[in-house]
């Protein structure tokens, strides 16, 4: 079984993005953009590239375009970075553009789900495009992070995939769907991915691509921060904490309808709205919620993970499926991270519990 692991609560200094050493390419100097072709990698003296970013997205060399942004801050370390943009999907054939990738794949849906991209509220299609040329829609395929991922694997069996973006940021545990109306499992299982990078993903790809550089198989990199990936069971030497333990779900209030004033809320619960009796509370209002550490648990937090319900489990029961991510929040002083999973044997690594306090 395999389970994705998010390790954002790995206690690691981060390494300061500008102290590795620049990988040997950096002898070619900075692209004026990005070659696009075989010609303009021709042009630029490169008989390979040794990362290629595959996009949703029309190739703007702006700081608004997360491949753009990702391939300039990859090139700055000694990189020689591709793209390949909005490519046929039909076939493996675009994606060969521009020869096998040295390093691997890096493949992003583009700035936006590609559902949304695609599709309005209503589930009709969206007239525009911001991010192709001319405003066109169409260019990319529906689920376009797993679709890229697939064919990326069908070109060059055996490069690393790297998924990133905010498609693959926002699916990476199971999640609600709102276009099949479904609790859709991590991202990583359909796109078969090997890590996951989500968020602003800078830091984390720049150690990636050293340590792949540096001939480290893929899958021994499983402690950078901001990354998720598919594990078949809990490593050994970690435990493993029970995320009900952790968390367990509180009082269910009622939908509230919207069209309701407070006072019409607080009169159907039986309760008044002292505001409006001029005391300047409300009566019965909820408590605020304070989170303090667990006493009683005392954790290696660099070392457990806390297994969240199965993706079946949330995917019949919305009430876990609402509760679960809280589990995997981190208490900490100055932060509160969600580190989250997804599937059967899901663990979720986190380093610290938090307790209500009652
Ligand atoms: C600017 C903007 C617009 C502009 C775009 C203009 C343009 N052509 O640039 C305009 C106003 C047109 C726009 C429109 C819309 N937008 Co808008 N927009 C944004 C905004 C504010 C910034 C986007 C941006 O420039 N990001 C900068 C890039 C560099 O960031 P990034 O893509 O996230 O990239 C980072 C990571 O994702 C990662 N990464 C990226 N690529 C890769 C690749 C790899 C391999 C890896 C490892 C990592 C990685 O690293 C990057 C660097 O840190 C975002 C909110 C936000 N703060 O991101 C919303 C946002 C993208 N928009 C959104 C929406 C919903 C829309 C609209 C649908 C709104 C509407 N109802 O009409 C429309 C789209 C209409 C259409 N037909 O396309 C949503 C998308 C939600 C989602 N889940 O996809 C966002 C996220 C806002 C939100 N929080 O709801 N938008």
């Amino acid at each position: 079984m395999n389970a994705p692991v998010d390790v954002s609560l790995f206690a690691r200094a981060a390494k300061p993005i500008t102290s590795y050493r620049r990988y040997w390419a950096h002898r070619f100097g900075p692209a004026p953009f990005l070659p696009m072709s075989r010609k303009e990698m021709d042009a630029l003296g490169w008989d390979s590239c040794d990362i290629v970013l595959v996009t949703g997205d029309a190739y703007v060399d702006h700081a608004s375009f997360g491949m753009a942004v990702v391939g300039r801050v990859l090139e700055a370390q000694g990189f020689r970075v591709g793209i390949i943009s909005q490519p046929d999907w039909h076939s493996a054939e675009a994606f060969k553009a521009l020869g096998k990738p040295n390093l691997f794949w890096g493949v992003t849906a583009g700035n936006m789900d590609s559902m949304i991209n695609r599709y309005t509220a209503d589930r009709k299609l969206r007239s525009d495009d911001a991010y192709t040329p001319g405003d066109v829609g169409g260019k990319r395929p529906d689920r376009a992070a797993i679709v890229y991922s697939q064919r990326c694997r069908e070109a060059f069996k055996d490069v690393p995939i790297i998924l990133g973006g905010i498609e693959g940021s926002l699916r990476r545990i199971a999640h609600y769907d709102y276009w099949s109306e479904k609790v859709r499992h991590s991202i990583a299982l359909d796109a078969k991915c090997d890590l996951l990078l989500y968020g602003n993903a800078e830091r984390a790809i720049v150690e990636v691509a050293h340590r792949l550089a540096a001939r480290e198989p893929v899958e021994d990199i499983t402690d950078v921060r901001g990354t998720a990936f598919v594990r078949r069971s809990t490593p050994e030497g970690w435990s493993e904490v029970d995320s009900t333990s952790v968390d367990t779900p509180g009082r269910v209030e009622d939908h509230v309808s919207p069209y309701m004033t407070i006072a019409d809320q607080a009169k159907a619960k039986g309760e008044s709205c002292a505001k409006e009796e001029g005391t300047g509370a409300l009566q019965g209002a909820p408590q605020a919620l304070q989170f303090v550490p667990n006493p009683r648990v005392k954790l290696n937090r660099d070392r457990t993970v806390i297994r969240l319900p199965s993706y079946e489990a949330v995917k019949s029961d919305p009430i876990l499926y609402a509760t679960t991510p809280a589990a995997c929040c981190t208490w900490r002083p100055t932060r509160a991270m969600p580190a989250r999973w997804c599937r059967r044997t899901a663990n979720a690594t986190s380093g610290s519990t938090r307790r209500r306090s009652r």
